[in-house]
Parts: structure tokens; sequence; C-alpha cells
């Protein structure tokens, strides 16, 4: 009930701020040329590993427990004492997402919480000077992810529940919240920010989060964005502010809806841009660990999703939760186990494909690659045939994926009809491909 009440009041509040919008993009932000190739690279690896991990994963029960559970800062703190990951291991957790098929991993540098999960000289409230681990997860998981061509993206939280500086519940006056030392905390996030992408290697990403708690605050995105690409042009800047990409961003998300979709309430504003695009979605309920969340999707919910934000033009980051001693619970890694299995027989009609050719139909989704287009058949069917409108290219040929017998097809101004009946269906997805 409290829960509830607490999620009405946060989103009733959200609705609110929304009305007093204050943006501050970067003015002419022109991409440089490594920065497009690596928009391209990051459309082409489609599949991602969220991970949500902090001190808050001691207590079992999601990231905001803090806020839930009316935890005061100064008591949270103490979690630092009790957190220490002896069991983890940064080559298991890249193992695991290669092995799911992912081809990029997004972890939490800082949640909102404020506790620094990498080594930082901005502050103390860190895991190597605040717990008795003393040592940098995050450096382990970027250097192992370099060697194994895994991309690493860093979420970064804008909002901050303890520091004095980002003065969390102020009213916000001019821009700022009132009496703090708002110039001083944005420029710890500038340090910090530095730090993550001077130090660790082959960052491809920065995902910040949080913006939506001050629509109405000086965030100094021109600083921040130009902070970031001028540090390394090539590093792909998000911001999970549920609007309409800002100028000086290179990729757009959308958190629990693919694009277009508003089920969650988060994505009423955002309006789908022209940027690559990517969605992020959780294993279970959670994404910090939480020990009585036994909502787990099923491999066939976790691919369908997969497809169909490929048929979206979207990536899919899929969310996992570790636990306090470094590991990841055995229900998600049998998961991502299958969902790998799948990955590696039908891979190729997700992989560096494009999506949005097609709008979504009520059969399911169309990818492409080249001449070849992926018919995902992922619902059942009405009749024996489905119709795919908007197809301007001749086509030649069409198959089921991975075998040699043909399909029927009749090819029409108004589209093409894919004859089905001589077709085993496929309980997850049946690929037809039209060449
Ligand atoms: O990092 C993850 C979330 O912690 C963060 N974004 C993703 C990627 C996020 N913060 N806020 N929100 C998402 C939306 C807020 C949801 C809330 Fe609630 C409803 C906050 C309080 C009520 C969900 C349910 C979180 C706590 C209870």
């Amino acid at each position: 009930m409290k829960r509830a009440v607490f999620g009405f009041v946060f989103l009733a509040s959200s609705i609110f701020c929304f009305t007093q919008d204050y943006v501050q993009p970067v003015p002419d932000y022109k991409p440089t040329a490594q920065n497009i190739d690596e928009r391209n690279k990051f459309q082409n690896n489609k599949f991602g590993l969220f991970i949500h991990w902090g001190i808050y994963s001691v207590l079992a029960d999601g990231e905001w427990v803090m806020r839930i559970k009316n935890i005061p800062y100064n008591n949270y703190k103490r979690l630092a004492d009790f957190f220490n990951p002896q069991q983890f291991n940064a080559k298991e957790w890249v193992q695991l997402a290669k092995n799911a098929g992912m081809k990029y991993i997004t972890i939490t540098s800082r949640h909102h919480d404020g506790f620094s999960m990498f080594n930082t000289a901005a502050t103390s409230y860190d895991i190597v000077d605040a717990t008795p681990y003393k040592k940098d997860p995050l450096m382990e998981l970027a250097q192992e992810c370099a060697k194994e061509g895994i991309g690493l993206h860093f979420y970064y939280s804008l909002l901050d529940w303890g520091r004095a500086d980002y003065g969390f519940g102020k009213p916000i006056v001019n821009h700022e919240p009132a009496n703090t030392d708002w110039n001083g905390y944005i420029n710890f996030m500038k340090a910090q920010l530095t730090e993550l992408i001077t130090k660790y290697p082959n960052v491809t990403g920065i995902w910040f989060d949080g913006h939506w708690e001050r629509t109405n605050v000086n965030w100094h995105y021109d600083e921040i964005y130009s902070l970031i690409h001028q540090l390394n042009p090539k590093i792909l800047v998000g911001n999970n502010h549920h609007l309409a990409p800002f100028n000086g961003e290179d990729f757009q998300m959308f958190e629990k809806d693919l694009p277009g979709e508003n089920t969650t309430g988060f994505s009423g504003q955002s309006k789908v841009g022209a940027l690559p695009l990517e969605t992020c979605e959780t294993i279970n309920n959670s994404w910090g660990f939480n020990i009585n969340d036994n909502h787990y999707k099923s491999v066939k919910q976790i691919i369908h999703y997969l497809i169909n934000a490929a048929g979206r033009n979207a990536n899919f980051l899929l969310n996992v939760g570790p636990m306090p001693n470094g590991k990841i619970q055995r229900e998600f890694t049998d998961t991502l186990g299958k969902v790998g299995d799948w990955m590696r027989k039908y891979g190729e009609t997700i992989y560096d494909t494009r999506g949005n050719i097609v709008a979504p139909q009520s059969w399911g989704v169309v990818t492409q690659k080249g001449n070849v287009l992926y018919i995902h058949v992922l619902n059942g069917l009405k009749q024996p045939y489905i119709f795919i409108p908007e197809i301007k290219w001749k086509i030649s040929k069409a198959s089921v994926f991975g075998g040699s017998a043909e399909v029927k097809f009749k090819q029409q101004p108004e589209g093409v009809f894919v004859y089905l009946d001589n077709i085993i269906l496929d309980n997850i997805d049946t690929i037809i491909q039209l060449q």
C-alpha cells in the first residue's frame, strides 16, 4: 500500500515537473565521423546486458530500497561496510553476456544512492575507499570487455539522494536547488565522468538517468556533453529523460517499453527521434537484486522482446541485478544461456539488421539486412498466410530461414502475401527469408 502511494506521488510529481521543462542542449552539435561509426556499430550490436549493482544489493530489495524503506542517508551509508563481493569475477560476467549473444554491457557506475562503484578521487563514498573489498570491479570489467571485444557503457545517475550539493528535496529557484553549491555538484559529475572516460579502456557510452527528478534545473548538459565528446568523440551519450532527444545526444533510450509504446507511463513524452534506439527491460521485475522477486520472464518472452525491438530498429538492453557476493543468480544465467542458444541459430536475422522497414504487424515484425528481409512470425495466425504491406522491392524468392524449402508467395502493389500452410510454425519465431 505504502509502495502504491509512493509510486502515485512520484508519478504525479513527475507529470507536474514535465510542465516546467528547462533544457540546455549543445548548440550545433555535429557528431564526428568516429561517433557516427560508433553509432552504426552500436546499432549492429542489437543486444546488451544491463547490470544494476551497488551497495543496495546487500539489502536484496532493489536499487530504490533507501527511498522505499525510508532509510536515512547516514544509516544507509553503513551498507558500504558489508559490501564485499568476494565472488565477483569479471571473466564470468563477460562470458555470461557473450554466451547469451550480447555484444555490450551497460553497468551502474553510480546510481541514485550516490555510491560510486569505481575508484574515484572525487569522493570517498566509493567501493575502493568505503568497502572492505577495496578493489575496483569496473576496471576489471572494462579490461575484460576490451579483451573480449564487448562494448561497455557506464550508467551514471544525475540524481543523488545524499550529497548536500545536490540538495535533494530542496525547492528549485532560478533553475537551481535553493541554497546549495549546485556548481560544485556539476563539477563533481564532470570530474567523475572524466575519470570514467579517460581511465577505463574502451568505454563506448554514457547512459544518464535521473533527469526526470528535476526537469526544471540547469543540468549544464551543454558543458557535460561537450566535455564527454571532447575527451573521446566516439563515446555515445544517451539520457533516460523520457523526452525527445536533446541536441548533443547520440542515442535514445526507452525504459520498459518498445519505442512508440507507453505501457509503463514513462514514455508519454518520449517522441521517437532519428538517433539509434535502445530499450531496456528487467529479467524479472527488478533492476537491483531483489530476493523476493520470482517474476522471471520466460526465454520466449525475452527472445520476443529482442525481436520486437529489432523490428522497431532498437537495441535490447536486458537487465540483471547481481547478488552482493558478486554472483548472478542461477535463474538468470539459465535463461541467458537458452537465449544464447537461440541467438547462435538465428542471430543472423537480428545482428547487423535494421528495422522499421515495415510497421509492426499483428503476426510479428520485419528486419532487414542488405537485400534480404527477415519476416519474424511471432504470434499465432487466424489464416494460413500473412500479409506484409509497404514492400517496395521486387521479391524473387521466399524460403524458411536456415532451410532450403521455398515458400509460396504472391506480390501485389499493396504488399506481399506469404503462404504458410505447408510450414510448421515455430513456438518462438518462424522466420521467412525474402530475397
Ligand atoms: O535504474 C533503473 C531505475 O532505478 C531507474 N531507471 C532504471 C533504468 C528509475 N528510476 N526511477 N524510475 C526508474 C521510475 C520510478 C519508478 C518509481 Fe518506484 C515508482 C519510483 C518509486 C515508485 C519502482 C517502484 C521503483 C521503486 C518502486
